[in-house]
């Protein structure tokens, strides 16, 4: 066997040496470049383009000298290019032509776009017109420079060896349809072998990230721009299709939800939040797990833990993200609907009607605003925050942020916080009442800066008196060095952050007459083995308990589920609720619950006023599991945790089954066919809004 691998090798070696020896002898390059010299130039000048727009766009040696883009901009120009050949010798120009102003085309928007919004292009933008009009204006006055217009030597290259070849009488030779038809085939098997060979080397990352589209830098760094772009016009075609069939059942639909619901009753908190400022926290990867949780006596959220004594916490409740993720978070978390079933809506269906509690707010005459230190179109936001109401998104570029003051994805927490007191001084200035929601970043996987959080240690520390009288600590690992002991590191700084936030908020009167919020985006992802460590941990073998050892905690995949849960904290400065609400809640709940104390109602929210439902709630998840105070049910196996040891019965299950199945599509009805526009539904102000 390993000698006829051998011998294949050796026959493959002697073939390609003799075709090297052959190609230089009869000078088959030369020949081959001699008589494409169009093409060649097409490619090469393209390539030339797309390079450049990686540098003045990202400007590291890594990222413009990238193999795979550099790879994936020579199949997609060859492939492209081969069609070239199906013309006659002296049409073939024309076509090139053609190619070469679209690919200038595509590199030159995106540059200036580029240095407008530090993010390129994307056709779905082109859908909303108040984007482009602003744009418009300012790429002619500010925006459009001189590195924009180098894309033009690309074609006047062409131009000027189209003319040379021209004088040469380089078209006169006849070259007849088979040859022509064969060069094609060849050209298209090269770019073909070519892309085969960019596709192989794609991490599933990559892929997962290319079918969402939103990371845009990424994928143009991978992909280059010329696949960056076909790709966007696809994602951006989507929606448009989903919502063409299934209109009127969809509305139908939507109708009969809505009909049989009873409408919420007031209860004590109704609007007792009325007219006041609102400050929010998008805690990202903020999970329950790491509140009122010490380690050798140190807490890990030592400011958080005494927001949540003091305010309304809700212990029990639940992110109910998708692909979306932090996306998703603040989707569900604003307008009470569940992510999308395909795509996300804050890159699929940004250009919905929403009704949303900035929306809701700016109707009551508050200024609504968003802030995040991080690139405006990571996950679309630019145009999002808009669609749901926030007058204005104070994203990465109103932020300073340097080498120094960046930890993990981008500007750290401490920094962000800092920064935004300046901003909010002057809102509060300028614009009471306000709502504001801050999205957090440090918190982010992978937790690995441990360096740049503060110390904070997550061993095991034990005083032991030995025979002799003499004391002395013993220190054990425990979590130190596992990823949910980074993370514990990770959210004490995040803490450390928010505790230096409120203490500046109060100094400077922002905690007057102002209600503070907070809520985790969703859970961090952690390691199932290493909870089982934190639960279950073996100090003498430094590895875990035996499972019949009688303090030995049970951590199955069910566990796992119950422990995504996020905080959801409203807090005041000047009232302490002193409130602790255990009764299962999920993040479609905010709305209904946090507008009944602001006054504010949307009449198709899919979740409900925690303080009406209480203890009959049900959390839907997007992958049709669902939580209630009695049970977690996996949709997908069919299978229940009990969760207080009652029997269940069949009906029980079939009975949440149906709702979860109908509050999920009407949910995905309602953002794909923008059933809540009034131009497609004339009850949109149905009565209690
Ligand atoms: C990005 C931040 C993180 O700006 O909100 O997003 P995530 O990766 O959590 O979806
Ligand atoms: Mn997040």
């Amino acid at each position: 066997m390993k000698k006829k691998i051998e011998d294949n090798f050796k026959k493959i070696k002697d073939k390609s040496i003799k075709f090297c020896k052959r190609a230089k002898k009869e000078h088959l390059i030369k020949n081959y470049c001699k008589n494409n010299i169009l093409f060649l130039t097409f490619v090469i000048t393209c390539l030339i383009n797309s390079t450049m727009l990686r540098f003045f766009t990202m400007h590291t040696v890594e990222n413009y000298l990238a193999f795979k883009p550099i790879l994936a901009d020579i199949s997609i120009l060859i492939i492209f290019g081969s069609f070239g050949y199906l013309f006659k010798n002296k049409n073939r120009f024309a076509y090139f032509m053609t190619l070469e102003i679209f690919f200038t085309f595509i590199c030159m928007v995106n540059s200036i776009y580029y240095t407008f919004y530090t993010s390129f292009a994307s056709a779905s933008m082109l859908s909303l017109t108040q984007f482009i009009a602003p744009v418009g204006d300012a790429v002619v006055e500010n925006v459009l420079q001189l590195k924009d217009l180098l894309y033009l030597i690309g074609p006047i290259i062409l131009i000027a060896v189209h003319v040379l070849l021209k004088k040469k009488n380089y078209y006169t030779n006849i070259d007849n349809k088979k040859e022509r038809k064969q060069k094609t085939l060849k050209t298209l098997i090269t770019g073909g072998i070519l892309i085969v060979l960019f596709t192989v080397t794609l991490s599933s990352l990559e892929i997962g990230r290319f079918a969402k589209q939103w990371n845009r830098e990424y994928i143009v760094m991978r992909f280059g721009i010329y696949i960056y772009q076909f790709n966007d016009v696809v994602v951006s075609l989507q929606p448009k299709i989903n919502s063409i069939f299934g209109y009127d059942k969809a509305k139908k639909n939507f109708g009969e939800y809505f009909e049989g619901r009873d409408a919420e009753t007031t209860n004590e908190y109704s609007n007792i939040l009325e007219g006041k400022n609102v400050i929010a926290i998008h805690a990202e990867s903020l999970q329950t797990v790491a509140l009122n949780r010490s380690f050798n006596g140190v807490e890990v959220t030592p400011n958080l833990n005494r927001i949540a004594k003091e305010g309304m916490y809700f212990s029990n409740f639940y992110s109910q993200v998708s692909v979306g993720t932090s996306s998703d978070a603040e989707l569900t978390y604003n307008t009470s609907l569940m992510p999308t079933q395909s795509g996300t809506a804050f890159v699929s269906y940004f250009d919905r009607k929403y009704i949303a509690i900035p929306a809701l707010l700016k109707e009551k005459g508050y200024y609504t605003f968003s802030m995040h230190a991080n690139n405006a179109d990571f996950w679309n936001r630019r145009a999002m925050h808009q669609s749901l109401g926030y007058d204005k998104f104070y994203s990465k570029e109103t932020y300073k942020v340097t080498k120094d003051n960046t930890i993990g994805l981008g500007l750290s927490d401490k920094e962000f916080f800092k920064q935004s007191i300046t901003k909010l001084q002057r809102i509060k200035e300028q614009n009471q009442p306000f709502y504001g929601l801050l999205i957090t970043l440090t918190n982010h996987t992978p937790f690995s800066e441990v360096e740049k959080y503060d110390p904070f240690e997550v061993n095991l520390k034990e005083m032991v008196t030995h025979e002799d009288g003499t004391e002395e600590e013993v220190i054990y690992p425990y979590m130190e060095g596992t990823k949910l002991g980074n993370y514990f590191k990770s959210v004490h700084y995040a803490d450390a952050a928010l505790g230096q936030f409120l203490n500046d908020l109060d100094s400077n009167g922002l905690l007057d007459n102002t209600v503070f919020i907070l809520y985790g985006d969703h859970d961090a992802r952690l390691p199932k083995k290493d909870y089982q460590r934190l639960f279950n941990y073996n100090k003498e073998t430094n590895g875990l308990l035996d499972a019949d050892n009688p303090e030995y905690v049970e951590f199955d995949s069910y566990q796992y589920e119950l422990n995504r849960k996020v905080p959801f904290i409203i807090w005041t400065k000047d009232k302490k609720y002193e409130k602790e609400i255990t009764d299962v809640m999920g993040m479609y709940d905010v709305l209904p619950t946090l507008g009944n104390m602001l006054g504010i109602k949307n009449p198709y929210a899919l979740g409900h006023d925690i303080f009406n439902i209480k203890e009959n709630n049900i959390v839907v998840f997007p992958n049709g599991n669902w939580l209630t105070n009695k049970i977690y049910y996996n949709s997908q196996k069919s299978e229940y945790l009990s969760l207080d040891g009652d029997a269940i019965s069949e009906d029980y299950i079939k009975e949440k089954n149906d709702y979860t199945e109908k509050l999920l599509g009407v949910s995905d009805n309602i953002i794909v066919f923008n059933l809540l526009n009034e131009d497609n539904n004339g009850k949109n102000n149905k009565e209690g809004s």
